[in-house]
């Protein structure tokens, strides 16, 4: 009889074992399973934000000392992205806003929009391309090949001061032809193409950010529309190539924030919610 008993308890605690042991191996295999689908997705999908808010994830590019880094620190209000110092690689920058509608009331069912912007040293169009080749590489990175909501061309009416230690300039009567000419040549239809070759169907947004206007001492209608002329023929050959995309061209300031608000605004128009993405 005891035999029997023993038996029986032997033949129990090992069935027991037997279920205890697969529990434990499903839930291992659970794990695994899910920790996969987190790497497909972290590869196919861009930066997650919360379900209620929105993402836009920002191109920006433009000559050595346009104002790039002066353009994200004014839009972020981030103190890292300092135009004191040259840009050497590409940085990714990230600052979050709520519609002013909103932002009397804020509560958590508020919609927050998380803005996403590469900076990196201008004149170098390739590094920009190898940069976002290395960007594929980073799960979740917000500028995943498909998810670039916005493009942003630079360009400014005078050049930067020679040294990083000269003083800034002062204002001016006449913005300077020989660099609008360069801006023009740098986006030649070659460079044009390799950047709009980055993008996809998800760009929502383009503009053309005509920087530095508060160094132009006589400030008329007449005058800012001459501002905008001369960038005229660029302007054409950007439109050609934006598809679907809002195109704008806006005269501006980085640095005291003139037409800012503006750029603000749309790129929280063009935001994305993670359910907008189709794929
Ligand atoms: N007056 C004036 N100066 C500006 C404006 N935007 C930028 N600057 C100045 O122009 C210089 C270059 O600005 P950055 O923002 O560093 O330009 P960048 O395009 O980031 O330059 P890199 O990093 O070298 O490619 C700095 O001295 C800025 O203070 C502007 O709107 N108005
Ligand atoms: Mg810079």
């Amino acid at each position: 009889m005891e035999f029997i008993i023993t038996l029986i308890i032997a033949i129990l605690s090992g069935v027991a074992t037997k279920v205890v042991d697969s529990f434990f191996e499903k839930q291992k295999m659970d794990e695994m399973e899910k920790k996969l689908e987190e790497l497909k997705n972290g590869f196919t999908l861009p930066v997650q934000v919360p379900s209620k808010d929105k993402r836009n994830s920002v191109l920006l590019v433009g000559l050595g000392g346009s104002g790039k880094t002066s353009f994200i620190s004014s839009l972020l209000a981030n103190g890292q992205a300092n135009p004191d110092e040259r840009t050497e690689k590409f940085e990714i920058y990230h600052g979050m806003r709520r519609s002013n509608k909103e932002n009397k009331n804020v509560s958590s069912e508020c919609t927050s929009y998380w803005f996403y912007i590469a900076d990196y040293k201008g004149q170098k169009i390739g590094q920009l391309i190898s940069s976002f080749l290395v960007q594929q590489k980073r799960p979740y990175s917000p500028f995943a090949y498909t998810y670039i909501n916005s493009l942003v061309f630079l360009v400014d009416l005078l050049p930067p001061p020679k040294n990083q230690n000269d003083k800034d300039l002062t204002p001016q009567n006449k913005l300077d032809i020989e660099r609008v000419k360069l801006h023009s040549k740098e986006w030649n239809d070659t460079a044009l193409d390799a950047v709009f070759g980055l993008l996809t169907s998800e760009l929502k947004y383009v503009v053309l950010f005509i920087n530095k206007v508060d160094l132009m001492a006589n400030r008329t209608e007449k005058a800012d529309e001459s501002y905008k002329q001369v960038f005229d023929e660029l302007s054409e050959r950007i439109r050609k190539r934006c598809g679907k995309a809002q195109f704008d061209v806006i005269l501006g300031s980085a640095k005291n924030g003139t037409s800012m608000n503006i750029v603000e605004t749309k790129m929280m128009a063009y935001s994305v919610s993670n359910n907008d993405i189709s794929r």
